[in-house]
């Protein structure tokens, strides 16, 4: 097993990483950029070293650097997390040559499963249901033309280096083709430096369900079931469930097996995520392949007890997999609820700066992977996540009051964030019953609409006092929070009132 790896990442999953190697008895080396040298990611590592300037460019994004500082302290692994550099090939590759474990995929399988149009080609060779379209990538608008004409409108152009949604455009009729893949072409080109695109049928309202696999260097691969990802908001993921509302257990193992299939047809090993279409006849079809740990991974661990991460690092290290498939179930339901400092009321922009007053819950079926403390500059250079909420219970129902409730006293101060939206959507009706896809926010926008109510934030304040006294937040912090949130404090509201003391 490895003594050392160097963690190449931040925030909470540099946190989660750093734990599941202290459990394993590995020694952490954290990594920073100038901006974060106060970041509480490296309280939990052994070592931390300086890669280079915020921008991501100039630190955790810099290949070399990296490298050279798992070289110089002995490091004999690197964990990239998630975002940054972890699903590029050539990070990968530079690992490789450098004598140091990449923990994921080979590079070979990074570079397959990265190009959608060489890995729709892969699996369909081994029965896996593929939306109809293009097998090659094109430049020439008479193949688009007459794709389209074959699949039938509305289609979808999209980056075969793609993800995330850039360089995707949909496509109702003829007329608007050309101009389609002309400018999902530009696109392409200026997010992944390949103007590559190609065209498939335009599946409406699918739900967007993933399967967890992972596959070790002897050939064994298992799936961990799924994870419904239907909510998100511009292809970015805000709530996260598993088991699906949309899945009986025939689809289920269908779905499974097909991801299984994909793993192994890639050559793939350690872990990885199998991305589905759902349509609405409950018709399913391999979207694309994610070559690292996702955010949303302790839900897969709530339910079915397995440390993913410990797993990554055990199969990286060449060992074999400790359980088969027939050991593995769902046990209750999980679901997690990403945490970002954004604004809600000024379109989501994203809402850095200083976390005055920090409360985070905890209790029976509640887990939150957090990145922040109290009295820490949230820097605007990185993805605004800030933590993911978790909640577990033996019943979906119950999990979700739980996640519902725990929103309720989640509390950060000082910087806007997510949390009342998050809670919006818990109490809304076609989350709850669990009839939802990809176009669910857009659908509800109204009922997810801030409401200003004074009232309400009077209560919220007036509620918050004990804690506010309790942990000596002082008069004059509370105000400042109160500035930032546009309320008004308790000390404001209640004039020279007192609370009773006990
Ligand atoms: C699609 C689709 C409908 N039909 N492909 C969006 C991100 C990229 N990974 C694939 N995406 C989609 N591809 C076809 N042929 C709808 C989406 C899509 C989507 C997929 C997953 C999660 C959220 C989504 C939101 C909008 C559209």
């Amino acid at each position: 097993m490895f003594k050392k790896i160097l963690i190449a990442n931040r925030g909470e999953i540099a946190i989660r990483i750093a734990r599941a190697c202290h459990e394993m008895g590995i020694a952490t080396i954290g990594v920073y950029s100038t901006v974060d040298a106060n970041s509480c990611h490296l309280w939990y590592m052994d070592e931390a070293v300086c890669i280079g300037d915020p921008a991501p460019g100039a630190s955790y994004l810099n290949i070399q650097t990296i490298i050279e500082q798992a070289r110089k302290t002995g490091a004999q692994a690197i964990h990239p997390g998630y975002g940054f550099l972890a699903e590029n090939a050539r990070f990968v590759k530079a690992c490789e040559d450098a004598g140091i474990v990449f923990i994921g995929p080979s590079s070979r399988a990074m570079s397959l499963v990265g190009d959608k149009v060489a890995s729709r080609n892969t699996v369909r060779h081994v029965d896996v249901p593929i939306i109809p379209g293009m097998q090659a990538s094109s430049t020439d608008l008479v193949e688009f033309k007459s794709m389209a004409d074959r699949v039938g409108y509305p289609v979808i152009v999209k980056a075969s280096m793609g993800g995330g949604g850039k360089g995707m455009r949909i496509v109702r009729s003829e007329q608007e083709l050309e101009a389609s893949v002309n400018a999902g072409q530009r696109e392409a080109q200026s997010a992944f430096g390949d103007a590559t695109v190609f065209l498939e049928k335009y599946i409406e309202k699918p739900r967007h369900i993933e399967f967890q696999v992972i596959r070790d260097t002897h050939g064994n691969v298992v799936h961990l079931y799924e994870r419904e990802c239907s909510i998100q908001r511009r292809h970015q993921k805000i709530i996260e469930e598993t088991p699906s509302p949309a899945l009986d257990n025939a689809l289920r193992t269908k779905m499974g097996e097909a991801a299984k299939r994909v793993i192994e047809a890639a050559d793939y090993t350690n872990a990885g995520t199998v991305e589905f279409l759902v349509d609405q006849n409950k018709k399913f079809y391999f979207l694309e392949v994610n070559a690292r740990v996702q955010v949303e991974h302790p839900i897969t661990e709530m339910v079915t007890g397995i440390d993913l991460v410990r797993q990554q690092i055990l199969v990286a290290a060449g060992g074999k997999l400790g359980f088969q498939q027939k050991d593995i179930s769902q046990r209750g339901h999980a679901i997690e609820s990403r945490i970002y400092a954004e604004d809600p009321d000024n379109n989501f922009m994203p809402s850095p700066g200083k976390i005055l007053f920090l409360l985070e819950p905890s209790g029976p079926g509640i887990r939150v992977d957090s990145g922040i403390s109290q009295g820490w500059d949230v820097p605007p250079h990185y993805d605004p996540i800030l933590s993911k909420l978790i909640t577990w219970a033996e019943t979906r129902e119950i999990s979700l009051a739980r996640m519902s409730h725990t929103l309720e006293n989640y509390i950060i101060l000082g910087i806007k964030t997510n949390i009342g939206f998050l809670k919006r959507i818990m109490d809304t009706e076609k989350f709850i019953t669990g009839e939802y896809h990809t176009h669910f926010i857009d659908d509800n926008e109204e009922a997810l609409i801030p409401q200003h109510e004074n009232i309400t934030q009077v209560l919220i304040a007036a509620s918050l006092i004990k804690t506010l006294r309790r942990t000596g937040v002082s008069a004059q912090i509370a105000s400042k929070a109160a500035q930032v949130h546009k309320i008004t404090t308790p000390w404001q509201e209640l004039g020279s009132w007192e609370i009773c003391r006990h």
